[in-house]
């Protein structure tokens, strides 16, 4: 079967793909109405449908979704392909909810029993890659019990009942889920696994947003070899040849559009270390949102800069027919060498719409910006290479915060509830961290010790690199809200990550 085929295939099955899932308690109120959107991606006029990851549409109150892992062979870029993945396909399911809502997962792992890399006296040894767990990537959720704890692991042929209490008052937007189990997160997600987590917003019904699809575009990274397969993540470099960018589980689909049509992209950076500065030929973005958080006015961009798990909500409103490519840039940085690449295209046919952009966008008063008064504390980490014959893999480079490899045995900030901080974190290494904190959001006001003009809210920002002698840094502000509990912040580059890029923090 040719990739064409199969994006048709695809593309049918996501004409109908609306699931819907009941609530599991006595107490629920199914609400199967959308708050707002033409979500189901189906354009009008005849065109093409463009494909969408299966959509879970779930109810309100409580509600309740199985997630199968399981090895599978797909077809993508005229390649076969046998990987982990979520439900059988090479990205997985996208689930949609209001705030509010009780989201239960039951995480049924299906992957062999044989766990061939098994754990070591050294935690930041790549190991046991068909145990996983599930990260609720942005989410302001409890990270402890059977919430968003990333120190469970759910071995291979065994299940777990994940529950998500989302806060009525959460700001609603673009979040993702992903494996987050220390020493099998990079191989998971070199494989794919990754899905949409769609949060119903008060942007949704801002008139121009409801009249444009509503499309995720949820950008991953395979990395397989010649025989289809991902090698295994032992500490190895992964050679860029071996990547297959993807949008939605496929290869550069063409998105299908009319003339003076604007369509709502969720772009969302699901890599496991790619950075994706994104362009359209001949278009601008609207920024509605960064990080699932709607900003305080539409911001016109010629690039979207994506960060690894960056998330932008994008509206684009097509200009005269044609077809344009959406590319991701080159990027240098670290001696990267990471060349331009094409990943999908917008085909623009003729069309009489005349669809307007907004005026003005509903920014989640929950979040005001944090002044100087605010802050109760202020914290320095550092993020640093070490390159060498050193332990704890000869040869394979060291990836530090504050000079220490993760330790789950250790905490390493202790936070106290309801204080706000603002940290400076600085990167000595000629390479981008992508840094990233769970629980709580951080707002970005500073990068390379100068203030930005606007803060922006994000739950992860690249740390620039070290250039001509000076390392890079950002300045983060952060509430630590509601939830106590231990969790961790560390570089969202997948690898790093798993090498020992990690703190655990606990709040107290
Ligand atoms: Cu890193």
């Amino acid at each position: 079967m040719s990739y064409k085929r199969r994006d048709i295939l695809q593309a049918l099955a996501a004409t109908g793909a609306l699931t819907l899932v009941t609530g599991c308690g006595s107490d629920s109120s199914p609400n199967f109405s959308p708050a707002g959107g033409n979500f189901n991606g189906s354009p009008s006029g005849g065109l093409s449908p463009f494909p969408q990851p299966e959509l879970r549409q779930l109810p309100g109150g409580r509600a309740s979704t199985d997630l199968i892992t399981t090895f599978a062979t797909n077809q993508v870029a005229n390649r076969s392909v046998t990987t982990r993945t979520y439900e059988g396909k090479l990205v997985g399911p996208t689930l949609r909810v209001s705030p509010g809502t009780t989201l239960q997962v039951n995480l049924q792992n299906r992957f062999p029993a044989t766990n061939e890399f098994p754990k070591t006296a050294n935690p930041n040894t790549p190991h046991e890659f068909n145990t996983t767990n599930l990260h609720t990537h942005g989410l302001h959720v409890s990270p402890t019990g059977n919430s968003d704890n990333i120190f469970l692991e759910i071995p291979p042929q065994s299940q777990f009942s994940y529950s998500f209490a989302i806060p009525a008052n959460h700001p609603g937007g673009t979040f993702f889920y992903h494996p987050h189990k220390h020493g099998s997160a990079a191989m998971q997600m070199f494989s794919g696994m990754a899905g949409a987590l769609i949060l119903e917003s008060e942007l949704d019904r801002v008139p121009e947003v409801a009249a444009a699809r509503d499309l995720v575009y949820l950008v991953s990274e395979l990395n397989v070899n010649s025989s289809g397969q991902v090698p295994n993540f032992t500490g190895d470099v992964f050679p860029l040849s071996n990547r297959i960018l993807m949008v939605n589980g496929t290869s550069r689909p063409t998105l299908s559009v009319q003339s003076g049509e604007v369509v709502r992209l969720r772009l969302l950076n699901a890599t496991v270390r790619t950075h994706l500065g994104l362009q359209l030929e001949g278009h601008t973005f609207g920024v509605l949102a960064l990080d699932g958080i709607t900003l305080p006015a539409l911001r016109n961009e010629s690039e979207v800069s994506l960060a690894v798990a960056n998330r932008a909500d994008v509206l684009i409103r097509a200009q005269a027919p044609g077809r344009y490519a959406l590319k991701k840039m080159q990027d240098d940085e670290g001696g990267m060498n990471d060349p331009e690449e094409i990943i999908g295209y917008l085909e623009v046919l003729p069309g009489t719409l005349q669809m307007a952009l907004p005026s003005a966008l509903p920014a989640p008063s929950s979040l005001p910006t944090i002044s100087d008064a605010e802050i109760t504390r202020r914290r320095n980490l550092t993020f640093e290479r070490f390159t060498g014959p050193n332990p704890p893999l000869p040869g394979v480079d060291v990836f530090t915060i504050d000079q220490k490899l993760h330790d789950p045995n250790r905490v390493d900030q202790t936070i106290t509830l309801n204080s706000v901080e603002e940290w400076t974190i600085t990167n000595f290494s000629d390479q981008m961290h992508p840094f990233h904190i769970h629980t709580n959001p951080f707002q970005l006001v500073a990068r390379d010790g100068m203030a930005l003009a606007q803060p922006e809210w994000h739950d992860v920002s690249d740390i620039p690199p070290l250039m001509n002698g000076m390392p890079g840094s950002i300045t983060i502000r952060i509430r630590f809200r509601d939830f106590t509990g231990r969790t961790v912040l560390h570089c969202h580059n997948v690898m790093h990550e798993d090498l020992g890029m990690m703190q655990t923090i606990e709040i107290v």
